[in-house]
């Protein structure tokens, strides 16, 4: 494996900031507390999620470091980090999202299994690197193609962190050859986070950033590239990251009836974010202090200026929105937000109503009970 390999252990760890909440240590899977996330448009490094299946892969040499580009194509290719960064530079802010964020509200329905995530498996960064469009065109695949001459339909991204669920094999992903090769759909092969070379917690030295999809696409540490007929058949496209009515459970579950998860529908947390998927924009915040009777618009953010990037080079379409409502609370009440995206899809209001095994996706309605005591002072 040139230049990065995945240990075995969990002993070459990377440093980690303190106050992260740790949801599994090995691997680690941990999000920051909930007052840190909503501080800022561009959520810093230390405080954005980490989701990982095994130990994070070591880069021994990053000049030796490749990435192998084969599969149903003519002409196959090695790429150096130097071929990737001669290619034009995008910065792109896309909102990561895991699939498993709110789990575990959505376990107080029945339960569900996964890592227990809180509301925030989210994060919003601003990726910096080559599009994968332009990648692709080095290998001879142009842009807008929709299929190979020898029937390339997918592209599959392959890593080498070792994971349980692969019997010890490596991390992998695909989507579809068209999204691959569009250049509006922004999928990157990004080396920079915030402006700084990737850490390695977040896929040194190159990772995939499918924006508007689910976090699972977005594979880190890239080892390989196939150009491939049908999707992925690893864990995490075909046993994972599926939806399923439910009245299906583990005894009756049958995973080929349902297609692997993508693009993450509209949500909201009520102290402040508010994302769609699949490109959409935030059409409208509402918020409700009586529990949902009735609602106020929210004032919402986006782009605040980013320092270091010039802002006509860099798209928002990805990213998250901020919100704030001024709202009058005299009285113990229950706080509720929804948000609605410019496809006028709405979050649902019940987690009863979209409950599915795997506790992926809670979109419902956050809610949030406040108490209002009063001093006798
Ligand atoms: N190689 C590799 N890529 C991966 C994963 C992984 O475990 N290994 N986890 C995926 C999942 S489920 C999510 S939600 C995102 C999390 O990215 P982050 O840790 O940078 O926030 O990475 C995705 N890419
Ligand atoms: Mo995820």
């Amino acid at each position: 494996m040139p230049g990065v390999t995945g240990p075995s252990d969990y002993s070459r760890e990377p440093p980690r900031h303190p106050s992260l909440k740790i949801n599994a240590k090995e691997p680690f899977n941990a999000e920051p507390p909930r007052s840190a996330l909503g501080a800022a448009y561009v959520t810093p490094v230390e405080f954005f999620y980490k989701r990982n299946h095994g130990p994070i892969p070591v880069v021994d040499d990053v000049h030796s470091y490749s990435v192998s580009i084969t599969g149903l194509i003519e002409n196959p290719k090695q790429l150096f980090l130097n071929d990737i960064r001669a290619l034009p530079k995008y910065n792109v802010t896309a909102t990561l999202q895991c699939a498993g964020n709110r789990r575990t509200a959505m376990s107080q329905t029945r339960t569900v299994k996964g890592v227990g995530w809180d509301v925030s498996a989210i994060g919003n960064a601003v990726w910096g690197g080559a599009k994968l469009a332009d990648v692709l065109e080095l290998v001879g695949i142009s842009k807008l193609t929709g299929a190979t001459k020898s029937g390339g339909k997918h592209v599959e991204f392959v890593s080498v962190d070792r994971c349980k669920e692969e019997n010890g094999g490596p991390y992998k992903a695909s989507i579809p050859l068209i999204q691959a090769t569009s250049p509006e759909a922004d999928v990157l092969l990004a080396y920079e986070m915030n402006g700084e070379t990737l850490n390695r917690d977040h896929g040194y030295p190159l990772r995939v950033v499918v924006p508007g999809v689910i976090g699972a696409r977005s594979v880190k540490w890239l080892d390989s590239i196939n150009v491939i007929a049908e999707e992925c058949q690893g864990f995490f496209m075909q046993k994972d990251y599926k939806m399923f009515p439910p009245s299906v459970n583990w005894d009756n579950i049958n995973w080929s009836t349902r297609r692997p998860q993508m693009d993450f529908p509209v949500q909201v947390k009520v102290s402040g974010y508010a994302a769609s998927g699949g490109g959409r924009g935030i059409e409208r915040v509402d918020v409700s202090v009586d529990g949902g009777n009735t609602w106020v618009e929210a004032s919402r953010h986006q782009k605040t200026g980013i320092p270091y990037i010039a802002e006509a080079t860099c798209s928002d379409k990805w990213a998250w929105v901020l919100f704030e409502a001024l709202v009058d609370v005299q009285q113990s009440t229950q706080i509720v937000a929804k948000a609605v995206d410019s496809a006028a899809n709405v979050q649902p209001e019940k987690v009863e109503d979209i409950w599915n095994l795997r506790g992926i996706l809670n979109t419902s309605w956050h809610r949030v009970q406040v108490r209002v005591g009063h001093s006798n002072l």
